[in-house]
């Protein structure tokens, strides 16, 4: 497959559909020495965190080449970009604004706000400075009050310039992986401790919304997650009832408290010394109103039965797998979406993260990523179905606009339309970007 369609009679074809392109800062931006020290500038100096023992230093050198990646963006036809904000490139470690991070990403947001494309900024994509982490990190309640403190610097800064803010990117990813199985940064382990920092990340979010509607109450506010919709392994209920509390634990955890105010049932069987601290008052910060949800989607995950946690991960009985293992499954997607319309009362729907990670060779100029391309085709086909089936989605981004540092995986895994050859940082638009491109720009006007 090398081109991209959209059917005439699709509604990704309505032009106030937005499709664009996300990055992280951590992942593309280097300069390492104009911001303060994150969590992941620390674990990638462990030993064997990362596959290629690589880290953040350069990355794609985006803070020096920005130009030229926002002139690539703009060739793409995207009516959106979205990107993060470094905490430590725009606050000091002793709270103050820090004038030329801030200057750094105004110029940003000016120029894209030129190209007419839109920006969603997430305000944290998991480079938590360290000196925080130093304090506690996500498990000191205390970090979700300095983080509404930095949410207000650049909510104030950035003025009119952003069409929608994200709190945070994947909260599941920073507690569980972070502080509960300890395969990201801080690289801690512990039930409690990963459900401690889900919580205060999540307090971090409502306090960040309350300063987001003073001081942007034109963008639209949201936050973004991820989830991989739960497949019981077989028809046997032990191992349904496993897919049942997989997905309690890994994405009703994240979403119930935000859209009802209060933790999915099992947090009553959960043995005591497991449960977060949470605070009277708590949960109503938590669960203000956000204009938007942003959904991230990769694959599914299958479970089955086991005594000791209740339910265990099974590998997918597949060949059609990314380079990152991840089963191809675009049906995930619909039955995601639909699902959480019909438990929830959803609010305007994006997809901030869609792609694969495909073993890419640049040769004679060109990569050849079908694979990539088939991923694309299939999950913009579950997303139409979605759409008729009554939810609610605005958007779609594809991950990622270039190859990155691809966190434990480090800079082996590929995920963007734009290949990054990392000695010389030259990029090379991939034939998804160019089916990508082609696509956009045969929408009608
Ligand atoms: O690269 C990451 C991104 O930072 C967060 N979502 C998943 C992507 C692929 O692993």
């Amino acid at each position: 497959m090398n081109s991209l369609n959209l059917s005439n009679m699709s509604p990704l074809n309505d032009r106030s559909f937005i499709f664009g392109v996300a990055t992280s800062s951590f992942q593309i931006e280097g300069a390492r020495d104009s911001r303060q020290d994150t969590i992941w500038d620390t674990f990638c100096n462990v030993q064997g965190a990362i596959a290629d023992s690589s880290n953040g230093d350069v990355a794609c050198e985006h803070v020096k080449h920005w130009q030229q990646d926002v002139q690539l963006i703009a060739g793409l036809g995207v009516d959106a970009y979205r990107f993060s904000i470094a905490w430590g490139r725009v606050v000091n470690q002793d709270g103050s604004p820090n004038p030329e991070g801030l200057a750094f990403y105004k110029t940003l947001l000016n120029k894209l706000g030129e190209l007419n494309i839109k920006a969603f900024v997430t305000l944290y994509h998991w480079d938590l400075p360290q000196h925080l982490e130093d304090k506690g990190g996500w498990l000191n309640r205390e970090t979700a009050v300095a983080f509404a403190d930095y949410v207000d610097i650049v909510s104030k800064a950035f003025a009119d310039s952003v069409y929608s803010y994200a709190t945070l990117n994947e909260p599941w990813c920073s507690a569980y992986l972070g502080y509960e199985v300890g395969i990201h940064a801080p690289g801690l382990q512990g039930k409690q401790r990963g459900k401690q920092a889900a919580h205060n990340l999540l307090l971090a979010h409502g306090l960040a919304m309350q300063v987001l509607r003073k001081n942007s109450p034109k963008s639209k506010n949201g936050i973004v997650l991820n989830f991989s919709p739960s497949y019981a392994a077989s028809s046997n209920e032990k191992d349904i009832a496993a897919a049942k509390l997989a997905d309690e634990h890994f994405n009703q955890w994240y979403l119930q408290p935000l859209m009802e105010g209060r933790y999915p049932d099992i947090l009553q069987t959960m043995p005591q010394e497991h449960r977060p601290q949470v605070e009277a008052g708590d949960m109503s910060i938590i669960s203000q109103p956000i204009d938007f949800l942003g959904v991230n989607y990769y694959s599914r995950a299958i479970y089955q039965h086991c005594e000791h946690d209740g339910f265990k991960v099974c590998a997918p009985h597949t060949m059609n797998l990314t380079d990152m293992g991840w089963e191809v499954y675009p049906q995930g997607l619909v039955k995601l979406l639909t699902d959480l319309n019909k438990r929830y009362t959803l609010p305007d729907i994006y997809i901030t993260e869609n792609g694969a990670a495909i073993d890419d060779k640049l040769v004679d100029g060109q990569v050849v990523d079908n694979a990539r391309i088939a991923y694309f085709q299939s999950h913009l086909s579950a997303l139409e179905q979605a759409i008729v089936k009554g939810v609610n989605i605005k958007g779609y981004f594809a991950w990622s606009l270039m190859d990155n540092f691809e966190w434990a995986e480090g800079y082996k895994k590929r995920f963007g339309i734009v290949y990054v050859d990392y000695q010389t940082q030259q990029r090379t638009l991939k034939q998804s970007a160019l089916a990508y491109r082609d696509m956009l720009l045969s929408r009608k006007k």
